[in-house]
């Protein structure tokens, strides 16, 4: 059966004139049909006879024979849809009982009653249309403001840096100039300060040697039991401390040895004590009385007698503590203690009081003031002094040029990494540098800043997870800043390092409309920006098809 039909669209202005064709034909392909020529199949492979267009039978490999009906399977049906927009389905939907073209043109066969609401969707259709291009225009207006604001930033960035390039210039030369100055004068600071300092080593080290002589001679006439002078070998045999072996007794050639004498000899005098065993012992030799404080078994006298004519003792006070106290002052041949603040003490030394109590133990050191620290320093002579104060502010200058210096050399990275980044080919996308936009669902919330990173963060409490840092434009080849990629996030378990999609669309306002994780560790955030909206075209005074 031919199905020829002539359309008539009462609906189109006169100036559109109805072009025959048969059914299911475009007007675009109108010219391919003409009933006073055979039909050549469109794919070229044959011609028919024009009677065998629609006649409910297949001719064509390509199916274009038959464009109106449901006989080829391949062929294709075209719905004029007038008053909305102009479809082609398959042709085996024709007169299947389906409304597909809203003008229910592929149901000719009458098999269902299809209502033509190509209007209403047309309709519909121009009025999402016309908000589009109000959300375009005003969102476009708003994307002039941020080109405008973005070039005057990178202007003035750029004009910032070359300022600071300038100044840097200036600080590394003021940087050395103070450098060289700092230098010059700590010289003489130094060799001020060693001179004072070494002198002070000096007085401290003769103490010290002096402190050293009394407690080897106080140990000297310790250890000299019978006061004759001389340390024997059954007297060091009383100083379990020489036991090396740790055999109970100090036997011959442990005392010889510690005595530093060969058999010949069974004695040492005070200076061959002084010089040769000494030195070997004053580590860990201990007077009787420190002996028996820490529970030795040797039987030695607690206290020593006092020797007439010598000035072992005073008061019972060691002479070793007496001469500590001399040398700070606090103690006279004469008057004995004399150090006033502690009055409530001097008992202590009155008598056969407890000046070897373990608590006493620690002051009584050689060589070590009352609370065991080193004895300060006095104070620098006046010329060091000003030699000091010249160099701290030499010393000071530099600090504060290279302070600067680091400064600018900071400013100038921070400029340089605004100005390495493309925001847009008109500086639209700058917007965003530095702001953050938050988009909560149902378990996380996901922040979005700008130009620098992504993350999510459990609603449910916990920390924060980085999803990616800036990476690049990831759009498509014609539409580059169709969507921003953050990578390096942190990595996910046996999977990528996170990462982030942000598809960007035309927004009247920056947000976050949406995220997702469409493959695990792989994020996707929807994101409006005024940045997207591209200058509307001029309206169009009619807003019809081509074809109405
Ligand atoms: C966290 C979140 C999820 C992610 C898993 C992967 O729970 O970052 O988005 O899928 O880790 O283990």
């Amino acid at each position: 059966m031919l199905v020829f039909v002539f359309t008539a669209l009462s609906l189109l202005s006169p100036c559109l004139a109805t072009i025959p064709r048969p059914r299911g034909v475009a007007i675009s392909m109108a010219s391919f049909y003409k009933p006073d020529v055979p039909f050549q199949c469109l794919d070229g492979s044959k011609q028919v006879p024009f009677e065998y267009v629609n006649d409910d039978y297949c001719d064509c490999p390509d199916g274009s024979d038959e464009p109106g009906t449901s006989a080829c399977t391949n062929g294709k049906f075209h719905c004029t849809n007038a008053g909305y927009r102009p479809i082609n389905i398959l042709s085996s939907r024709v007169n299947d009982g389906i409304c597909d073209c809203c003008d229910g043109s592929d149901e000719w066969e009458g098999n269902i009653e299809c209502v033509n609401n190509c209007k209403e969707l047309g309709r519909k259709m121009r009025e999402d249309r016309e908000k589009q291009m109000q959300l375009q225009d005003s969102g476009y207006k708003v994307k002039l403001q941020y080109m405008e604001e973005g070039k005057k930033r990178r202007a003035e960035k750029r004009a910032e840096m070359e300022t600071l390039e300038q100044s840097k210039v200036e600080l590394e030369a003021l940087k050395n100039e103070v450098e060289a100055r700092k230098i010059e004068v700590e010289g003489p600071e130094k060799e001020a300060k060693e001179k004072h300092e070494q002198a002070w080593k000096e007085v401290q080290e003769a103490k010290k040697a002096e402190l050293d002589k009394i407690k080897a001679e106080t140990a000297f006439y310790e250890m000299d039991e019978n006061k004759d002078n001389r340390v024997d070998l059954v007297e060091i045999k009383a100083h379990a401390q020489f036991d090396v072996d740790n055999n109970g007794e100090v036997c011959d050639s442990e005392a010889r040895e510690h005595l530093e004498i060969g058999e010949e000899a069974d004695h040492v005098d005070l200076e061959h004590f002084m010089e040769k065993v000494w030195p070997n012992i004053r580590d860990f030799y201990k007077s009787p009385a420190e002996q028996e404080d820490k529970g030795d078994n040797q039987e030695i006298e607690p206290k020593l007698p006092p020797r007439p004519g010598r000035r072992y003792v005073k008061n019972k006070l060691p002479m070793i503590e007496r001469k500590k106290l001399q040398m700070r002052g606090k103690y006279t041949e004469d008057d004995g203690y004399i150090d006033h603040e502690e009055d409530d003490d001097e008992d202590e030394f009155d008598d056969d009081d407890d000046i070897d109590d373990d608590d006493d133990e620690e002051e009584n050191r050689v060589g070590e003031n009352k609370t065991g620290e080193e004895e300060a320093m006095p104070e620098y002579d006046d010329e060091t002094k000003q030699l000091i104060a010249v160099a701290d502010a030499a010393r000071k200058q530099f600090t504060d040029a290279d302070n600067a210096l680091r400064d600018a050399e900071n400013a100038i990275r921070d400029l340089q990494n605004y100005l390495n980044l493309d925001y847009g080919p008109n500086e639209e996308f700058s917007a965003l540098k530095g702001n953050c936009y938050e988009y909560t669902d149902r378990e996380y919330t996901y922040k979005l800043c700008g130009f620098e990173k992504a993350t999510q963060r459990p609603k449910a409490g916990g920390s924060e997870t980085t999803l990616g840092n800036w990476g690049k434009w990831e759009g498509t080849p014609e539409d580059k800043y169709a969507a921003q990629k953050y990578e390096n996030g942190q990595s996910c378990w046996n999977g990528p390092n996170r990462s982030v999609k942000v598809n960007m669309k035309c927004g009247l306002e920056n947000k976050v409309t949406g995220t997702s994780e469409p493959s695990r560790c792989e994020y996707a955030f929807d994101f409006e920006t005024p940045a997207r909206c591209t200058e509307p075209p001029a309206r169009a005074s009619d807003d019809t098809h081509d074809e109405l």
